[in-house]
């Protein structure tokens, strides 16, 4: 596979971005190799520099579920062009869009819209800590929510103690707010609550795991997150900024049937344009500036050309619900018959293929894969086509642009790696 001009843009990108990229995991330092320059996308499909072109496994790292250029996305933003890109002030599209948001999440009761991922789930730990008047939060090891920085924290010493700066640049004082336990671990979540009790301003959690693989809840978890939420006071956030809208119209909180106090939403409710936000019970939000003490804000907030994105992404998927029933029938093609010693983990169409013989519940049993062997199992598939995410611990995403032909091509260049 010809890489020349990847190559040589990397060496440019080199000179004046930390690494040639502008987010860390597209650099493929966990799979080897440079990061391939890439020159446009269409449907499922992307295209590199150097003319080569990929059936797209990683969809923006999940908010392309109609895969790239969806015409209602395109439509939607050449007509707000006529009227302009950001006003700071508030417009009518921002209630279209927080009310089909709330239509769709009903535990968001009130929200606010951010820019990223992490400014919601940011925000959200702030309004818990502010409205609860506690410190403390508990994440589990192995999920990602974001570069905040009192969650860059890796498990301290003991099953349930405070986190370790997993970051340089965090002070250890900010680590030390957050307490990190391992993922499906109900048992760690109550010790935490007993070393600490009082003193935990909420839980936040990705309910299906996309950060270190994907990794389903155990039956019982989410609920029993709940339960002790509700018990000790804490509030319960759910970081669906990858699951919402993607593993049901409704998010994980409507496939699993657990409603948490906040949610942070993300990728898809932008349709490819950077847009998040974070929202729950109302008497929690009133809290929020400037109705409440709890200082939140942001300069492109809720901006029209990002809106009228997520508005043409959310209404789309509302009126086609066969999006959710064709993809997910699509990627359990993709995922049948797995190769030996592979796991794999699915939920609805976000997937990962484990280098383990093993079950894969937490972070713990993600690390025993060989990520040997998924770099050299990433790179087979990259010659023959098929751009899947550049390491072991992230989730890959079918999308409803991936054809039953583009599954069947996948699976015919996988059979062809030797295990
Ligand atoms: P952003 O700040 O990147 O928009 O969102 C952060 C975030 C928060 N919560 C969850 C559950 C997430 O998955 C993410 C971001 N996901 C990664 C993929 N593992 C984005 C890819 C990247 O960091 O470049």
């Amino acid at each position: 596979m010809n890489k020349s001009r990847s190559t040589s843009l990397l060496e440019r990108a080199r000179q004046i971005i930390p690494g040639g990229v502008n987010s860390p995991v597209r650099a493929f330092r966990s799979v080897g190799g440079g990061p391939l320059f890439i020159k446009r996308g269409d449907g499922c499909r992307m295209t590199d520099e150097d003319g080569n072109s990929f059936i797209d496994y990683v969809g923006s790292w999940g908010p392309l579920i109609l895969g790239h250029k969806p015409k209602c996305v395109i439509e939607a933003l050449e007509a707000v062009l006529e009227i302009g890109t950001s006003f700071g002030a508030p417009t009518e599209r921002e209630i279209v869009l927080a009310e089909a948001i709330r239509d769709a999440v009903p535990s968001m009761e009130m929200l606010r819209l951010v820019n990223s991922g992490t400014e919601a789930t940011m925000s959200a730990l702030r309004v818990a800590r502010g409205f609860t008047g506690r410190d403390l939060c508990i994440k589990f090891e192995g999920c990602y929510h974001g570069h905040v920085d009192s969650l860059l924290v890796k498990a301290g010493s003991g099953l349930a103690t405070f986190g370790l700066s997993d970051s340089a640049g965090v002070p250890a004082a900010f680590a030390a707010t957050t307490i990190s336990v391992p993922f499906n671990n109900l048992a760690a979540v109550e010790q935490a609550f007993d070393n600490y009790d009082g003193q935990i301003a909420s839980i936040i959690v990705e309910p299906v795991a996309g950060n270190m693989g994907c990794i389903p809840p155990a039956p019982g978890f989410l609920e029993g997150l709940r339960t002790l939420c509700t018990r000790h006071g804490a509030l319960l956030i759910f970081d669906e900024v990858m699951t919402g809208f993607r593993v049901a119209y409704g998010g994980a909180q409507a496939r699993f049937g657990v409603k948490p106090d906040l949610t942070a939403l993300g990728k898809i409710i932008g349709g490819g344009l950077p847009i998040a936000a974070y929202g729950g019970r109302a008497d929690v939000m009133s809290h929020v500036s400037p109705t409440g003490p709890i200082y939140q804000a942001g300069t492109l907030s809720g901006n029209p050309l990002a809106v009228s994105a997520g508005i043409a992404m959310l209404q789309y998927l509302k009126a086609h619900p066969e999006v959710y029933t064709t993809i997910e029938e699509r990627t359990a093609a993709l995922c049948a018959d797995p190769l030996p010693g592979v796991t794999v983990n699915r939920v609805g169409s976000m997937f990962t293929f484990f280098f383990t013989n093993e079950p894969v519940f937490d972070y713990d049993s993600a690390k025993k894969s060989n990520t040997v062997r998924f770099g050299q199992f990433f790179h087979h598939m990259l010659e023959r086509g098929v751009y899947l995410a550049p390491s072991q611990f992230e989730a890959g995403f079918v999308g409803y642009a991936h054809s039953a032909e583009d599954i069947e091509a996948t699976k015919q260049a996988a059979a062809q790696f030797s295990a």
